[in-house]
């Protein structure tokens, strides 16, 4: 067993670190919120609800989801690809994250100063200090330089293994980061060129509806950037953590290809309720979300029948033996695993908010804040827990004593009952129309305000046993730090010798970027021009 670089252990713990930092804050601002809106404290003169949740969006939704996705690409590519980042890569790496650091105190400060209690979809007309839009401007600088690093390591294996098949963890990685490339376009044309401007006073006033579509072309893409990572965890690194293989190679590719493809041209799904674009144009985007779902579904089936080939290798009978054969009391499988069970749920509650009529009823209440917690913070986040057990003793050289386990299986258990109490509350609330985004507020006794609070209390309530489970994974954190020093293996799947060879247009990348960018330019180009021509402009409002 090859013991991991040094360097780029340093790299890759730094990112991992800094995004659990986040986690910790923005759990903090997660609770006193919660509590608020139950009702249950007020929050001293000085600082806002609005304030805290910004902060809590910025840092949760943007900030931990990009470093540990760095951190966690960058280790992947670095084993798979030559078992050490090349120095370029590397400094790319460092480069990246010391610009988005800067951008990520920066932001914090002018947050915590209450100049930009604009949440973390920052939608105009709502305006923030200039330095707000810097500092998110630094952060996704910074994120392009981590990904130019991923993209050179990967070119200089391919020259040097010509004609071979690229390993398929290095294979996502580019994939996720060239997703990300391409989508940071539309969020850095909105703030260099609009917003930034407009609040520093250079231009009166801005175009709502073009910045929140600009947005939205970067914000739908984004949820892929946070799921994509945890999609590798669950095709790569989950069969060799059972003892199992990967179920096919081809299908594990091409899911992620559906995903440049299909991910980006399809924002208007969150803009279903607004004024400004066609019905027609809406309706296209919602058809190509449709589309976007199927490599999710491909996804599961893959998922499905690496565990039942596994459990039947084991002498797994009847039609759900198998489960029994599952590593259950592992929780580099058990914490994935609850994030894919409840992905099941959570991906239903997807297709639910992209059906038009629908959409009606759950935009903007809570059910939508429901969704993305039981997504990105269930889905997404249980799998980045669960690979922090075997990714930081990888790294640092120790092992995963059978306490760490414990506490981690303890830790996954605390996180679905907390999630099940405010997600689920969320939802249900949502469905009796009670707003997103409102601090504590009775509407003057209205009797259908009256009906959401004990349902505002049960969010407390599972906010706080969140709560528990934040301080219980950076404590695991410290206690993985300190384990005994040892071997522990990075682990990457083998694909199935049942599975069919990969077709080699897999990595025709031109190709692909060329259809995903012709999607684009279809989806998006006369929408983009009738808001360009119909410009209903707006000035700044601060409304906090
Ligand atoms: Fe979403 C709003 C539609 C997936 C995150 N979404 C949001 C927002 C966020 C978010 C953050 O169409 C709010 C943004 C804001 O602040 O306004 N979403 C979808 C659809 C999908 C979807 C169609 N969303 C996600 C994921 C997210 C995420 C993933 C984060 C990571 N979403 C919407 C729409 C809105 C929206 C509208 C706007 C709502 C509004 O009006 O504002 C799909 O990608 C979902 C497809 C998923 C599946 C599930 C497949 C299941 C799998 C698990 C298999 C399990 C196994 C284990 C193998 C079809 C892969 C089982 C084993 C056993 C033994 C049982």
């Amino acid at each position: 067993m090859k013991s991991f670089d040094r360097s780029d252990s340093k790299l890759v713990l730094a990112h991992v670190l800094f995004a659990f930092a986040a986690l910790f804050i923005g759990g903090v601002a997660g609770l006193l919120q919660s509590m608020v809106k139950s009702g249950s404290i007020e929050l001293p003169a000085n600082i806002g609800y609005y304030e805290l949740l910004t902060a809590h969006g910025v840092l949760m939704a943007l900030i931990f989801t990009t470093y540990f996705i760095v951190g966690f690409l960058y280790s992947g590519v670095s084993h798979t690809l030559g078992g050490k980042l090349l120095p370029v890569s590397r400094k790319l790496g460092w480069y990246g994250y010391a610009l988005m650091s800067v951008g990520t105190v920066m932001g914090v400060i002018v947050i915590l100063l209450g100049k930009a209690s604009v949440l973390y979809t920052f939608y105009a007309p709502m305006k923030a200090s200039p330095w707000f839009y810097i500092a998110l401007a630094l952060v996704v600088v910074g994120s392009w330089l981590s990904g130019f690093g991923i993209f050179y390591q990967y070119i200089r294996w391919k020259k040097g293994n010509k004609g071979k098949l690229s390993p398929l963890f290095a294979y996502m990685s580019v994939v996720t980061m060239l997703l990300w490339q391409i989508c940071t376009i539309g969020v850095a044309i909105e703030v260099v060129v609009q917003l930034i401007p407009w609040s520093f006073g250079w231009v009166d006033t801005v175009n709502v509806v073009l910045s929140r579509t600009l947005f939205w072309y970067f914000g739908h893409p984004l949820v892929y950037f946070w799921l994509l990572p945890a999609y590798i965890c669950w095709y790569v690194v989950i069969p060799k953590v059972i003892g199992g293989k990967i179920f096919s190679d081809s299908l594990a590719r091409l899911s992620f290809m559906l995903f440049l493809l299909f991910s980006i041209p399809v924002g208007f799904h969150h803009q279903l309720m607004e004024p400004g674009i066609s019905p027609f144009w809406k309706y296209l985007q919602v058809v190509l979300t449709f589309m976007v779902i199927i490599p999710s579904l491909m996804t599961a089936f893959s998922m499905f029948a690496t565990f039942e080939l596994y459990g039947r290798s084991k002498g797994a009978k009847g039609t759900f033996g198998w489960v029994k054969k599952l590593p259950w009391k592992d929780v580099r499988f058990f914490a994935p695993f609850m994030g894919m069970l409840i992905f099941i749920p959570a991906g239903a509650g997807g297709i639910i908010n992209a059906s038009n009529q629908m959409n009606a009823v759950v935009h903007n209440t809570l059910w939508v804040t429901g969704h993305f917690h039981i997504t990105v913070a269930t889905s997404v986040a249980l799998t980045f827990f669960g690979i922090l057990y075997w990714l930081i003793p990888a790294i640092t050289g120790r092992v995963l004593t059978p306490r760490m386990n414990k506490l981690g299986m303890i830790q996954t258990i605390i996180w679905c009952v907390g999630m099940f109490f405010m997600s689920g509350a969320m939802h249900i609330v949502g469905l009796f129309g009670s707003p997103r985004r409102t601090a504590y507020n009775t509407y003057n006794d209205h009797p259908d305000a009256v009906l959401w609070m004990p349902y505002h209390v049960a969010m407390a309530i599972g906010g706080s046993i969140l709560f528990i489970g934040v301080i219980l994974i950076v404590y695991n954190i410290i206690g993985l730090l300190r384990a005994p020093r040892g071997e522990t293996e990075y682990p990457i799947g083998e694909v199935s010798e049942a599975s069919e060879k990969t077709p080699a247009f897999l990595e025709r990348w031109g190709l692909w970027i060329g259809i995903a960018v012709a999607l684009i330019v279809f989806a998006y180009t006369l929408p983009l021009v009738d808001m360009i021509m119909n410009n209903v402009p707006s000035p700044g409002y601060v409304t906090w």
